[in-house]
Protein backbone atom coordinates (compact mmCIF):
# COMPACT_ATOMS: atom_id res chain seq x y z
CA UNK A 1 0.00 0.00 0.00
CA UNK A 2 1.31 3.08 -0.88
CA UNK A 3 0.50 7.06 0.05
CA UNK A 4 -1.25 9.04 -2.18
CA UNK A 5 1.88 11.14 -3.44
CA UNK A 6 4.22 7.83 -4.16
CA UNK A 7 1.21 7.22 -6.65
CA UNK A 8 0.94 10.46 -8.54
CA UNK A 9 3.93 9.27 -10.90
CA UNK A 10 2.56 5.74 -12.72
CA UNK A 11 4.29 2.75 -11.42
CA UNK A 12 6.42 0.13 -13.75
CA UNK A 13 5.74 -3.07 -14.24
CA UNK A 14 8.68 -5.74 -14.20
CA UNK A 15 8.32 -5.96 -17.68
CA UNK A 16 8.95 -2.45 -18.69
CA UNK A 17 11.48 -2.67 -15.75
CA UNK A 18 13.49 -4.87 -17.71
CA UNK A 19 12.77 -4.08 -21.13
CA UNK A 20 13.48 -0.12 -20.82
CA UNK A 21 15.00 0.96 -17.11
CA UNK A 22 17.53 -2.05 -16.99
CA UNK A 23 18.99 -1.51 -20.62
CA UNK A 24 19.79 2.27 -20.20
CA UNK A 25 22.83 1.36 -17.29
CA UNK A 26 25.94 -0.33 -18.28
CA UNK A 27 25.28 -3.67 -16.84
CA UNK A 28 27.34 -7.53 -17.67
CA UNK A 29 25.62 -10.12 -19.13
CA UNK A 30 21.77 -10.89 -19.83
CA UNK A 31 18.91 -10.50 -17.53
CA UNK A 32 17.97 -13.00 -15.54
CA UNK A 33 15.55 -12.03 -12.69
CA UNK A 34 14.68 -8.51 -11.38
CA UNK A 35 12.90 -8.86 -7.94
CA UNK A 36 11.74 -5.96 -5.34
CA UNK A 37 13.98 -6.26 -2.74
CA UNK A 38 14.95 -5.03 0.97
CA UNK A 39 12.64 -2.87 3.04
CA UNK A 40 13.09 0.87 2.71
CA UNK A 41 10.23 3.32 3.27
CA UNK A 42 11.24 5.94 0.56
CA UNK A 43 12.45 4.45 -2.75
CA UNK A 44 11.51 0.90 -4.69
CA UNK A 45 14.37 -1.15 -4.88
CA UNK A 46 14.69 -4.33 -6.78
CA UNK A 47 17.52 -6.94 -7.23
CA UNK A 48 18.65 -7.14 -11.02
CA UNK A 49 20.57 -10.95 -11.23
CA UNK A 50 22.55 -11.53 -14.73
CA UNK A 51 24.58 -13.97 -16.09
CA UNK A 52 27.43 -13.77 -18.03
CA UNK A 53 29.24 -15.25 -21.04
CA UNK A 54 31.62 -16.94 -19.04
CA UNK A 55 28.36 -18.47 -17.08
CA UNK A 56 28.81 -16.19 -13.76
CA UNK A 57 26.17 -14.29 -12.00
CA UNK A 58 26.33 -10.48 -11.70
CA UNK A 59 23.65 -9.06 -9.20
CA UNK A 60 22.88 -5.32 -9.29
CA UNK A 61 20.96 -2.73 -7.10
CA UNK A 62 18.04 -0.65 -9.08
CA UNK A 63 16.50 1.92 -7.42
CA UNK A 64 13.44 3.98 -8.53
CA UNK A 65 14.29 7.46 -6.29
CA UNK A 66 11.37 8.78 -4.79
CA UNK A 67 11.31 12.30 -5.94
CA UNK A 68 8.47 13.55 -3.68
CA UNK A 69 11.01 13.23 -0.92
CA UNK A 70 14.16 13.96 -3.32
CA UNK A 71 13.42 16.87 -5.21
CA UNK A 72 16.48 17.44 -7.08
CA UNK A 73 17.85 14.18 -7.85
CA UNK A 74 20.39 15.45 -9.64
CA UNK A 75 21.95 17.05 -6.40
CA UNK A 76 21.57 14.02 -4.38
CA UNK A 77 23.48 11.85 -6.99
CA UNK A 78 26.44 14.64 -6.89
CA UNK A 79 26.86 14.33 -3.13
CA UNK A 80 26.75 10.56 -3.28
CA UNK A 81 29.16 10.53 -6.11
CA UNK A 82 31.28 12.79 -4.07
CA UNK A 83 30.73 10.79 -0.58
CA UNK A 84 31.51 7.47 -2.42
CA UNK A 85 35.16 8.61 -4.40
CA UNK A 86 36.36 10.11 -0.85
CA UNK A 87 35.66 6.94 1.18
CA UNK A 88 36.70 4.93 -1.78
CA UNK A 89 40.06 6.26 -1.61
CA UNK A 90 40.34 6.21 2.24
CA UNK A 91 39.41 2.90 2.08
CA UNK A 92 41.70 2.05 -0.06
CA UNK A 93 44.60 3.77 1.78
CA UNK A 94 43.66 2.14 4.88
CA UNK A 95 44.11 -1.08 2.60
CA UNK A 96 40.17 -2.09 2.11
CA UNK A 97 38.53 -3.27 -0.04
CA UNK A 98 36.22 -0.09 -1.97
CA UNK A 99 34.46 -2.43 -4.29
CA UNK A 100 33.12 -4.05 -0.69
CA UNK A 101 33.14 -1.22 1.62
CA UNK A 102 31.13 2.09 -0.23
CA UNK A 103 28.53 1.91 -2.33
CA UNK A 104 29.72 1.42 -6.74
CA UNK A 105 27.62 3.18 -8.97
CA UNK A 106 26.66 1.41 -12.11
CA UNK A 107 26.77 4.76 -15.13
CA UNK A 108 24.03 4.96 -17.38
CA UNK A 109 24.80 4.06 -21.00
CA UNK A 110 25.06 7.80 -21.97
CA UNK A 111 27.71 8.20 -18.97
CA UNK A 112 25.57 9.84 -16.13
CA UNK A 113 24.80 8.66 -13.25
CA UNK A 114 20.67 8.87 -13.31
CA UNK A 115 18.10 7.77 -15.81
CA UNK A 116 14.97 9.32 -16.74
CA UNK A 117 12.26 7.50 -18.15
CA UNK A 118 8.99 8.89 -19.89
CA UNK A 119 7.07 9.07 -16.76
CA UNK A 120 9.21 11.24 -15.70
CA UNK A 121 10.70 8.31 -13.09
CA UNK A 122 14.75 9.09 -11.82
CA UNK A 123 16.48 5.48 -11.89
CA UNK A 124 20.13 4.75 -10.36
CA UNK A 125 21.71 1.36 -10.30
CA UNK A 126 24.50 0.25 -7.47
CA UNK A 127 26.81 -2.94 -7.42
CA UNK A 128 25.00 -5.32 -5.26
CA UNK A 129 27.78 -5.85 -2.40
CA UNK A 130 27.73 -10.23 -2.73
CA UNK A 131 28.40 -12.09 0.49
CA UNK A 132 26.64 -9.40 2.70
CA UNK A 133 23.56 -9.65 5.26
CA UNK A 134 21.40 -6.66 5.85
CA UNK A 135 19.31 -7.06 9.22
CA UNK A 136 15.94 -6.04 9.57
CA UNK A 137 16.05 -6.45 13.63
CA UNK A 138 18.64 -6.83 15.97
CA UNK A 139 19.04 -10.68 16.74
CA UNK A 140 21.90 -9.58 19.77
CA UNK A 141 23.84 -7.57 20.73
CA UNK A 142 27.15 -7.65 18.58
CA UNK A 143 25.06 -7.17 15.70
CA UNK A 144 24.11 -3.24 16.82
CA UNK A 145 27.54 -3.47 18.30
CA UNK A 146 29.05 -4.01 14.42
CA UNK A 147 26.92 -1.62 13.02
CA UNK A 148 27.81 1.39 15.85
CA UNK A 149 31.60 0.61 14.95
CA UNK A 150 30.79 0.81 11.56
CA UNK A 151 28.94 4.27 11.69
CA UNK A 152 31.28 5.81 13.76
CA UNK A 153 33.78 4.52 11.18
CA UNK A 154 31.84 6.40 8.82
CA UNK A 155 31.63 9.58 10.83
CA UNK A 156 35.34 9.32 11.34
CA UNK A 157 36.59 9.05 7.59
CA UNK A 158 34.22 11.71 6.61
CA UNK A 159 35.70 13.93 9.75
CA UNK A 160 37.64 16.19 7.00
CA UNK A 161 35.55 15.94 4.03
CA UNK A 162 35.04 19.53 2.40
CA UNK A 163 31.25 19.29 4.20
CA UNK A 164 30.70 23.21 2.24
CA UNK A 165 30.46 21.30 -1.65
CA UNK A 166 27.05 18.97 0.38
CA UNK A 167 24.00 20.04 -1.14
CA UNK A 168 21.03 20.18 1.73
CA UNK A 169 19.02 17.54 0.06
CA UNK A 170 16.28 17.53 2.37
CA UNK A 171 16.92 21.36 4.32
CA UNK A 172 15.99 20.66 8.05
CA UNK A 173 15.60 16.92 7.98
CA UNK A 174 16.21 16.30 11.32
CA UNK A 175 15.22 20.21 12.38
CA UNK A 176 12.93 18.97 15.17
CA UNK A 177 11.45 22.43 15.80
CA UNK A 178 10.73 22.61 11.76
CA UNK A 179 9.56 19.47 12.05
CA UNK A 180 7.19 20.45 15.01
CA UNK A 181 6.05 23.64 12.91
CA UNK A 182 5.05 20.63 10.53
CA UNK A 183 3.19 18.68 12.65
CA UNK A 184 1.50 21.61 14.10
CA UNK A 185 0.23 22.51 10.94
CA UNK A 186 -0.92 19.03 10.14
CA UNK A 187 -3.11 19.27 13.09
CA UNK A 188 -4.40 21.82 12.36
CA UNK A 189 -5.31 21.23 8.56
CA UNK A 190 -6.21 18.03 9.54
CA UNK A 191 -7.30 17.22 6.36
CA UNK A 192 -8.39 13.37 7.01
CA UNK A 193 -10.62 14.36 10.18
CA UNK A 194 -8.08 11.77 12.19
CA UNK A 195 -6.94 14.14 14.98
CA UNK A 196 -9.59 13.79 17.12
CA UNK A 197 -8.66 9.85 17.06
CA UNK A 198 -5.03 10.85 18.20
CA UNK A 199 -5.79 13.52 20.96
CA UNK A 200 -3.65 11.56 23.03
CA UNK A 201 -0.80 11.46 20.96
CA UNK A 202 -0.68 14.99 20.03
CA UNK A 203 -0.49 15.49 23.60
CA UNK A 204 2.44 13.85 24.14
CA UNK A 205 4.33 15.39 21.61
CA UNK A 206 3.22 18.85 23.07
CA UNK A 207 4.04 18.20 26.57
CA UNK A 208 7.72 18.01 25.56
CA UNK A 209 7.81 21.18 23.52
CA UNK A 210 9.83 22.70 25.60
CA UNK A 211 13.24 20.04 24.67
CA UNK A 212 12.81 20.19 20.83
CA UNK A 213 15.40 22.83 20.29
CA UNK A 214 18.51 21.05 22.61
CA UNK A 215 20.48 19.58 19.74
CA UNK A 216 19.20 22.87 16.69
CA UNK A 217 20.19 25.77 19.52
CA UNK A 218 23.26 24.03 20.20
CA UNK A 219 24.31 24.28 16.54
CA UNK A 220 22.93 27.48 15.99
CA UNK A 221 25.09 29.09 18.61
CA UNK A 222 28.45 26.35 18.04
CA UNK A 223 28.58 24.72 21.50
CA UNK A 224 28.05 21.58 19.52
CA UNK A 225 29.62 21.12 16.42
CA UNK A 226 28.35 20.55 12.80
CA UNK A 227 29.91 17.15 10.99
CA UNK A 228 28.95 15.62 7.80
CA UNK A 229 26.55 12.86 9.09
CA UNK A 230 24.56 10.58 7.37
CA UNK A 231 21.50 10.59 9.12
CA UNK A 232 19.60 7.63 8.44
CA UNK A 233 20.87 5.13 11.05
CA UNK A 234 18.85 2.38 11.03
CA UNK A 235 20.14 -1.21 11.07
CA UNK A 236 19.16 -1.76 7.61
CA UNK A 237 21.24 0.35 6.33
CA UNK A 238 24.15 -1.49 7.20
CA UNK A 239 25.53 -4.03 5.07
CA UNK A 240 27.13 -6.79 7.02
CA UNK A 241 29.54 -9.24 5.89
CA UNK A 242 28.10 -12.65 5.93
CA UNK A 243 31.36 -14.59 6.68
CA UNK A 244 32.53 -12.44 9.86
CA UNK A 245 29.65 -11.01 10.93
CA UNK A 246 31.11 -7.26 11.13
CA UNK A 247 29.21 -4.16 9.84
CA UNK A 248 31.33 -4.11 6.17
CA UNK A 249 29.35 -1.58 4.21
CA UNK A 250 27.10 1.54 5.21
CA UNK A 251 24.39 1.87 2.46
CA UNK A 252 21.53 4.42 2.03
CA UNK A 253 23.31 7.83 1.52
CA UNK A 254 20.79 9.83 0.22
CA UNK A 255 20.66 11.94 3.26
CA UNK A 256 24.25 12.25 3.98
CA UNK A 257 24.27 16.15 4.93
CA UNK A 258 25.85 18.18 7.32
CA UNK A 259 24.62 17.21 10.76
CA UNK A 260 25.01 16.70 14.09
CA UNK A 261 26.87 12.97 15.27
CA UNK A 262 23.73 13.36 18.19
CA UNK A 263 21.17 12.67 14.97
CA UNK A 264 23.09 9.72 13.83
CA UNK A 265 23.54 8.48 17.40
CA UNK A 266 20.38 8.60 18.33
CA UNK A 267 18.28 7.96 15.15
CA UNK A 268 20.99 4.03 15.43
CA UNK A 269 19.45 3.80 18.91
CA UNK A 270 15.86 4.64 17.85
CA UNK A 271 15.50 1.48 15.83
CA UNK A 272 18.37 -0.71 17.15
CA UNK A 273 17.78 -0.03 20.60
CA UNK A 274 14.29 -1.06 20.89
CA UNK A 275 13.13 -4.33 22.35
CA UNK A 276 10.28 -4.59 19.15
CA UNK A 277 9.84 -3.41 15.64
CA UNK A 278 9.32 -0.24 14.81
CA UNK A 279 5.77 -0.84 13.93
CA UNK A 280 4.63 -3.49 16.63
CA UNK A 281 1.48 -3.28 17.66
CA UNK A 282 1.67 -4.39 21.12
CA UNK A 283 3.41 -1.55 22.81
CA UNK A 284 4.33 -4.05 25.79
CA UNK A 285 6.59 -5.65 23.75
CA UNK A 286 8.43 -2.05 23.37
CA UNK A 287 10.89 -0.57 25.27
CA UNK A 288 14.62 0.77 25.37
CA UNK A 289 17.22 -1.82 25.97
CA UNK A 290 19.88 -0.50 28.54
CA UNK A 291 22.10 -3.35 27.23
CA UNK A 292 21.63 -2.48 23.60
CA UNK A 293 21.84 1.04 24.51
CA UNK A 294 24.80 0.54 26.43
CA UNK A 295 26.40 -1.73 22.89
CA UNK A 296 25.55 0.78 20.13
CA UNK A 297 27.18 3.32 22.61
CA UNK A 298 30.68 1.08 22.90
CA UNK A 299 30.29 0.44 19.27
CA UNK A 300 29.90 3.97 18.28
CA UNK A 301 32.33 6.03 20.77
CA UNK A 302 35.39 3.10 19.39
CA UNK A 303 34.02 4.06 16.02
CA UNK A 304 34.42 7.44 16.27
CA UNK A 305 38.18 7.40 17.56
CA UNK A 306 37.41 9.65 20.38
CA UNK A 307 36.22 12.33 18.72
CA UNK A 308 33.29 13.45 20.13
CA UNK A 309 33.37 16.81 22.40
CA UNK A 310 32.88 16.60 25.62
CA UNK A 311 28.72 18.53 24.95
CA UNK A 312 28.19 15.59 22.35
CA UNK A 313 29.07 12.94 25.05
CA UNK A 314 27.31 14.81 27.71
CA UNK A 315 23.96 14.79 24.73
CA UNK A 316 24.11 11.81 23.37
CA UNK A 317 20.87 10.42 25.56
CA UNK A 318 19.01 13.18 24.63
CA UNK A 319 20.34 12.71 21.22
CA UNK A 320 18.37 8.89 21.09
CA UNK A 321 15.15 10.82 22.80
CA UNK A 322 14.86 13.77 20.64
CA UNK A 323 15.45 11.74 17.64
CA UNK A 324 12.81 9.01 18.51
CA UNK A 325 10.47 11.97 19.65
CA UNK A 326 10.71 13.55 16.42
CA UNK A 327 10.43 10.39 14.09
CA UNK A 328 7.33 9.64 16.25
CA UNK A 329 6.03 12.92 14.93
CA UNK A 330 6.97 12.57 11.51
CA UNK A 331 4.88 9.36 11.25
CA UNK A 332 2.15 10.84 13.33
CA UNK A 333 2.09 13.83 11.34
CA UNK A 334 2.31 11.73 7.99
CA UNK A 335 -0.83 9.47 9.45
CA UNK A 336 -2.57 13.03 9.93
CA UNK A 337 -1.46 13.89 6.63
CA UNK A 338 -3.30 10.77 4.72
CA UNK A 339 0.30 8.60 4.52
CA UNK A 340 2.06 10.79 1.70
CA UNK A 341 5.24 10.06 2.62
CA UNK A 342 6.15 6.71 4.48
CA UNK A 343 4.96 3.90 2.50
CA UNK A 344 2.70 1.63 4.48
CA UNK A 345 1.64 -1.30 4.30
CA UNK A 346 -1.98 -1.39 6.35
CA UNK A 347 -4.23 1.22 7.42
CA UNK A 348 -3.32 2.62 10.49
CA UNK A 349 0.71 1.92 9.92
CA UNK A 350 1.90 5.16 10.32
CA UNK A 351 -0.06 5.57 13.82
CA UNK A 352 1.51 1.87 14.94
CA UNK A 353 4.95 3.59 13.67
CA UNK A 354 4.61 6.99 15.64
CA UNK A 355 3.23 4.90 19.03
CA UNK A 356 6.22 2.78 18.87
CA UNK A 357 8.31 5.55 19.29
CA UNK A 358 6.27 7.32 21.79
CA UNK A 359 6.65 4.67 23.96
CA UNK A 360 10.32 4.33 23.55
CA UNK A 361 10.31 8.26 24.44
CA UNK A 362 8.44 7.60 27.50
CA UNK A 363 10.75 4.55 28.64
CA UNK A 364 13.89 6.40 28.03
CA UNK A 365 12.91 9.31 30.01
CA UNK A 366 12.18 6.75 33.11
CA UNK A 367 15.53 5.41 32.19
CA UNK A 368 17.43 8.69 31.99
CA UNK A 369 19.94 7.96 34.73
CA UNK A 370 20.59 4.48 33.55
CA UNK A 371 22.01 5.91 30.10
CA UNK A 372 23.41 8.98 31.45
CA UNK A 373 25.55 6.11 33.56
CA UNK A 374 26.00 4.32 30.46
CA UNK A 375 27.49 7.14 28.61
CA UNK A 376 29.68 7.94 31.46
CA UNK A 377 31.21 4.35 32.10
CA UNK A 378 31.48 3.86 28.44
CA UNK A 379 33.50 6.30 27.60
CA UNK A 380 35.85 5.85 30.73
CA UNK A 381 37.08 2.18 29.22
P1 LIG B 1 15.60 3.16 1.12
O1 LIG B 1 16.04 4.58 1.00
O2 LIG B 1 14.27 2.94 0.52
O3 LIG B 1 15.70 2.67 2.54
P2 LIG B 1 18.08 1.67 0.58
O4 LIG B 1 19.10 2.35 -0.24
O5 LIG B 1 18.32 1.60 2.05
O6 LIG B 1 16.64 2.30 0.24
O7 LIG B 1 17.93 0.19 0.01
C1 LIG B 1 16.90 -0.69 0.47
C2 LIG B 1 17.51 -2.04 0.84
O8 LIG B 1 18.18 -2.62 -0.32
C3 LIG B 1 18.58 -2.02 1.92
O9 LIG B 1 18.03 -2.04 3.22
C4 LIG B 1 19.39 -3.27 1.59
O10 LIG B 1 18.73 -4.43 2.07
C5 LIG B 1 19.36 -3.34 0.08
N1 LIG B 1 20.53 -2.73 -0.59
C6 LIG B 1 20.68 -1.43 -0.94
N2 LIG B 1 21.86 -1.22 -1.56
C7 LIG B 1 22.48 -2.43 -1.62
C8 LIG B 1 23.73 -2.89 -2.18
N3 LIG B 1 24.56 -2.05 -2.82
N4 LIG B 1 24.03 -4.21 -2.09
C9 LIG B 1 23.18 -5.07 -1.47
N5 LIG B 1 21.99 -4.70 -0.93
C10 LIG B 1 21.63 -3.40 -1.01
C1 LIG C 1 13.06 6.46 6.18
O1 LIG C 1 14.59 5.25 3.64
P1 LIG C 1 14.56 4.57 4.97
O2 LIG C 1 13.49 3.56 5.11
O3 LIG C 1 15.96 4.05 5.28
C2 LIG C 1 13.34 7.95 6.40
C3 LIG C 1 14.10 8.14 7.72
C4 LIG C 1 13.27 7.56 8.87
C5 LIG C 1 12.96 6.11 8.57
C6 LIG C 1 12.05 5.52 9.62
C7 LIG C 1 14.62 10.06 3.57
O4 LIG C 1 14.28 5.77 6.05
O5 LIG C 1 14.31 9.52 7.97
O6 LIG C 1 13.97 7.66 10.09
O7 LIG C 1 12.34 5.95 7.27
N1 LIG C 1 14.12 8.48 5.30
C8 LIG C 1 13.78 9.65 4.73
O8 LIG C 1 12.06 4.14 9.52
O9 LIG C 1 12.86 10.35 5.12
MG1 LIG D 1 17.32 2.37 3.75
Amino acid sequence: MRGKMADRKEQMGMKEIRKQVVPAFETEGVVEKIEPHGNGHINETYRVTCRTEENGIKQYVLQRINTDVFKNPDELMDNISRVTSFLKEKVEKNGGDPLRETLSMIPTKGGGTLWKDGNGNYWRMYVFIDGTVCMENVEKPEDLYSSALAFGNFQRLLADFPAACLHEVIPNFHHTPSRYADFNRAVEADVCKRAEGVEEEIRFVRDREGDLAAISSRLEDGSLPLRVTHNDTKLNNILFDAATGEGLCVIDLDTVMPGSSLYDFGDAIRFGASTGAEDEKNLDLIACSLELFEAYTRGYLKGCGGSLTAQEMRMLPMGAKLMTLECGMRFLTDYLQGDTYFRIHREGHNLDRARTQFKLVRDMEEKWDALEEIVERVNKE
